[in-house]
């Protein structure tokens, strides 16, 4: 099967988002083009959850399942159609669930099994898909798997990446040294001794962390036991996390040894630091897409048997812009991920950017992703600072727009759609692991992903409403009382409605279904323009710069005149349902203004 004909099905023209001759999906007019039926996944709304601090339900500071039970209700307040969820599974907590100890339960602190069936019935009663966060690179220390594997149960030996490492010519009857140079993503060697087994594994990640074998067969089955447990309860996919890292140069390549990666050069970084090579044998490696292509082939022969909604892999990976659009598929016509996470916004912009760098990076991912294939954009996640601390505090509201108006599927990260901001969090109160390991009371800020990791703010009470304990995991941060979920949902205008409005826009067909055209019209000012024939048109007008500036709007392709607000960013002058008749709006910095105009 071909790649755009399994995703998408041929498409007629350019950029025409779905606009296809095959089925009705709804009862129309003669002269409304047939939209093409589309699956949930092609355009909905998805929103990941922290579960550690999104709501805390039995007073231990930590949140947990039975806390995203008593909320569910806000995901259809907000117009969420699908969560994503950080793992929930029994873990020593090293890198807060990276480092599962066992695949098939629910860590002690976040609840029980029966907890997680009552989410999974209650969010599906709502309407609400449930995804899990799928771990495949690596298994804690602490699992049957590495325990057995240290042991040399021979079922399990070849489930790490165990060597003898070098004799060190030095001094031949100490330790060896390392198999190779290669760095963790947490600083330092990413190899491990264990006194047990008298050899090293590899970890990428924590020590705590160590990396699976994925040229062991037991272990790709293993695998498929996995995720097939969570489709059995009845879950909707998967994020698939730190793919590029599954995989590592095989010895029998390299004359029986594990290749040293090539070192970077730069002058700044030391042999323990990451930076100090190159992972040339580390990350990205070809192998490693057949394995995602293989559990595309498994989800979708079990979509196959059992039927109902799709179930789908959604993938994770910093990579350029060719190793990550391999996740889709390749030109073979292999298929994998629905999508790779796009993190273009998060690598590629900031506060510095000009509306040019913003058209040229969604175009990036637009021109490379494969034909027919689905897009889907955010704007932050766990591993990174919050969007408005990334960006400035003014663009919340047109980056949430831009977010939800660009073709294919909004991902919003826990906070997003209130516009949280990074909290503080001092040295002594750190715990993320990469901070830990990478940084020192002077440089962990560099490194810490704790400041995206705060508590969620749900009012201006005692811990901002996420927990009754004396203390959280993590501080709340500073900014509760004035950014809050209650406070937005009772101020006239807020970031929070303004996010409803973009949720309940999406659901437009111009939106799921239209063509997109996109373009600088100076350095600060962009627009987007969301078309379909038949239908209303949306268009996006964003300043990102730091001074007023002005739109021609003859230069806005199919605005038609009179156009309306449909949207304003609440800083705003111009409110929802004014009037635009004018040839030239100017718009204050971050300004961002969503305009309705009639079909022809
Ligand atoms: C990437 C990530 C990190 C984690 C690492 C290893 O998003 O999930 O949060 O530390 O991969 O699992
Ligand atoms: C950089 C990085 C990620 C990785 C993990 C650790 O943010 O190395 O690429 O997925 O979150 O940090
Ligand atoms: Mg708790
Ligand atoms: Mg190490
Ligand atoms: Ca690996």
């Amino acid at each position: 099967v071909v790649l755009s004909v399994a995703i998408l099905g041929a498409i007629g023209g350019l950029i025409a988002w779905g606009v296809i001759a095959t089925q009705k999906c709804s009862p129309e007019t003669s002269e409304t083009p047939q939209l093409r039926n589309m699956d949930w996944w092609e355009h909905c709304s998805l929103y990941q959850i922290y579960p550690r601090s999104f709501k805390d339900s039995d007073g231990d500071g930590i949140g947990d399942l039975e806390g995203i039970m008593q909320e569910l209700e806000h995901f259809v307040d907000a117009g969420v159609d699908a969560i994503w969820m950080s793992p929930i599974f029994k873990s020593p907590m090293v890198d807060f669930g990276y480092d599962i100890s066992n695949f098939y339960e629910i860590h002690e602190e976040y609840g029980t099994m029966e907890q997680f069936d009552q989410l999974l019935k209650r969010a599906h009663e709502l309407g609400i898909k449930l995804l899990l966060d799928f771990v495949p690179n690596h298994a804690s220390n602490e699992s049957e798997y590495f325990i057995e594997s240290e042991a040399r149960n021979p079922i399990y030996e070849d489930f790490f990446i165990w060597d003898d490492g070098i004799p060190d010519p030095e001094n031949p009857n100490s330790r060896p040294l390392p198999p190779s140079n290669w760095v963790s993503q947490f600083g330092g060697s990413a190899w491990e001794w264990s006194e047990k087994r008298g050899q090293y594994y590899l970890h990428q990640f924590a020590v705590e962390q160590a990396d699976f074998n994925f040229r062991n067969p037991a272990v790709k089955q293993e695998m498929f036991e996995i995720m097939k447990f969570w489709l059995d309860k009845g879950v909707d996919g998967f994020r698939v996390d730190a793919l590029p890292y599954l995989i590592e140069a095989d010895p029998a390549d390299h004359g029986g040894k594990y290749p040293d990666d090539p070192l970077s050069g730069l002058a700044q970084f030391e042999s323990h630091q990451l930076g100090y090579t190159i992972p040339l044998y580390t990350k990205d490696l070809i192998e490693l897409y057949d394995v995602v292509y293989e559990w595309r082939e498994f989800i979708d022969e079990y979509n196959k048997e059992h039927g109902g909604d799709t179930r789908v892999i959604f993938s994770e990976g910093y990579a350029n812009i060719t190793m990550t659009m391999l996740y889709y598929g390749n030109e073979e016509g292999k298929i994998g991920a629905h999508f790779p996470f796009n993190f273009d916004f998060i690598t590629d912009v900031s506060s510095k950017s000009n509306a040019r760098d913003f058209v040229y990076t969604i175009l990036k991912w637009l021109t490379y992703m494969p034909y027919g294939a689905v897009a889907n954009w955010q704007f932050g996640n766990h591993d990174n600072n919050r969007m408005p601390t990334r960006f400035r505090h003014d663009m919340v509201d047109g980056l949430n727009s831009l977010n939800m108006m660009l073709p294919g599927t909004s991902v919003t990260y826990q906070g997003e759609e209130i516009g949280m901001r990074d909290g503080y969090v001092s040295w002594e109160d750190t715990v993320d692991v990469e901070a830990c390991n990478r940084g020192d009371e002077d440089t962990y800020h560099l490194y810490s992903r704790d400041p995206a990791r705060t508590p969620y703010h749900w009012n201006d009470g005692p811990n901002a409403g996420f927990s009754t304990n004396s203390s959280t995991w993590l501080p709340i941060a500073q900014d509760y009382q004035e950014i809050n979920l209650a406070k937005q949902k009772a101020d006239a205008r807020s970031h929070y409605k303004v996010y409803q409005a973009l949720t309940a826009l999406r659901k437009e067909k111009t939106l799921s279904h239209g063509e997109y055209d996109i373009r600088a019209l100076s350095d600060s000012l962009f627009y987007l323009v969301r078309y379909l024939s038949t239908h209303d048109t949306f268009v996006l007008l964003f300043n990102v710069g730091t001074a007023p500036d002005t739109v021609v709007l003859d230069r806005v392709p199919y605005l038609r005149r009179p156009a309306t607000v449909y949207i304003s960013s609440i800083h705003s002058s111009r409110n929802i349902g004014t009037v635009i008749n004018q040839d030239q709006l100017v718009l204050a910095p971050g300004e961002a203004l969503i305009l309705q105009s009639p079909s022809a």
